[in-house]
């Protein structure tokens, strides 16, 4: 007699912890309109933009899933997933993918109509979860596909190291993954990228000193939007080299206002007592040279990243 209420309260325990449970996996879920089981309905599919970590330092520079399966009649939606700016571009056959240009509409802005030709120029513009990037950005794109094919598409910001495939089968094939298991893969791959961006903080903590910033790092696909170490103190007449130590994304070292042309050299660095001053924009392996010839707390940003904290400051003591 005295077992019966434990022998009712354990189910019902369980049924709270299932539910509960149930609660915290339903958002994960929601975005997935894609069923196993069930090919003969267009589905929307999602890939994320972009990935990062917490406090943003750390960005990725991948489209997840990289390799999508879709049907024929199905939408993609891709949705930023970073403060870093990416888009979905899709290059018209015999286009090659040029340098970011961040005066060029084309790059910039919607391109192409709202389901897939399978040969024309497509691009959703600039994509961010933020909206203080510098740039009109859009938070989603939707895209119907009906042409079969595997189609590769590039990120315009980032080129040739940011790209992805939907491979778009007959109607009725059954599909090899679900949404859930593309957003697991998603999500361990995310970690990866945290990870690896982590041990580049740690290798440029170590390469780092008083006299040598490192303006970022990157290997392609984790990316450091950091300047470490971001504050330094030096003396009078003294020299601090920034180094972009990456191999794919672009800074900048901007003291004083920032200039219109981001990728433009502004003022001497031989000399340099306060004022403007801009390295213009530092690709992989450049190194800015700065003099500081005067006493004083100096700010500086990387134009670029400054809004995902990507900020220093130099003191320079008599
Ligand atoms: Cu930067």
């Amino acid at each position: 007699m005295t077992l019966k209420p434990a022998n009712h309260q354990r189910p019902h325990l369980l049924r709270l912890l299932l539910a509960s449970l149930a609660a915290m996996l339903l958002p994960l879920s929601l975005g997935s309109a894609a069923y196993a089981g069930d090919e003969d309905s267009p589905k929307t599919w999602t890939v994320q933009v972009g990935s990062e970590s917490s406090d943003q330092a750390i960005q990725g520079m991948s489209f997840l899933p990289s390799n999508i399966y879709v049907n024929a009649g199905d939408n993609i939606k891709w949705v930023a997933n970073s403060a870093e700016i990416h888009t979905v571009t899709f290059l018209a056959k015999g286009q090659s993918l040029k340098p970011f240009n961040p005066f060029d509409p084309k790059q910039l802005g919607r391109q192409g109509g709202t389901g897939y030709d399978g040969h024309s120029y497509y691009n959703s513009g600039i994509m961010a979860n933020v909206s203080n990037t510098g740039f009109k950005a859009v938070e989603h794109y939707t895209l119907k596909f009906t042409h079969t094919g595997n189609f590769t598409y590039y990120c315009v910001v980032h080129g040739m190291a940011m790209k992805g495939t939907v491979h778009v089968r007959a109607a009725g094939t059954e599909y090899p993954f679900t949404q859930s298991q593309y957003d697991r893969q998603a999500k361990k791959q995310e970690r990866k990228i945290v990870r690896d961006g982590e041990k580049q903080w740690e290798a440029a903590r170590k390469q780092a000193s008083n006299h040598k910033v490192i303006a970022g790092t990157d290997n392609e696909t984790a990316m450091l939007m950091r300047f470490v170490h971001h504050e330094i103190v030096v003396h009078l007449g003294e020299t601090v080299t920034f180094v972009n130590s990456g191999m794919g994304a672009p800074h900048t070292v901007t003291f004083g206002q920032e200039p219109a042309n981001v990728f433009a050299p502004v003022g001497n660095p031989k000399d340099f007592k306060g004022g403007n001053l801009s390295s213009g924009l530092m690709e992989p392996g450049d190194k800015f040279t700065v003099t500081f010839n005067k006493v004083g707390e100096f700010d500086y940003i990387c134009a670029l990243h400054d809004y995902m904290g990507m900020v220093g400051e130099v003191e320079v003591r008599r």
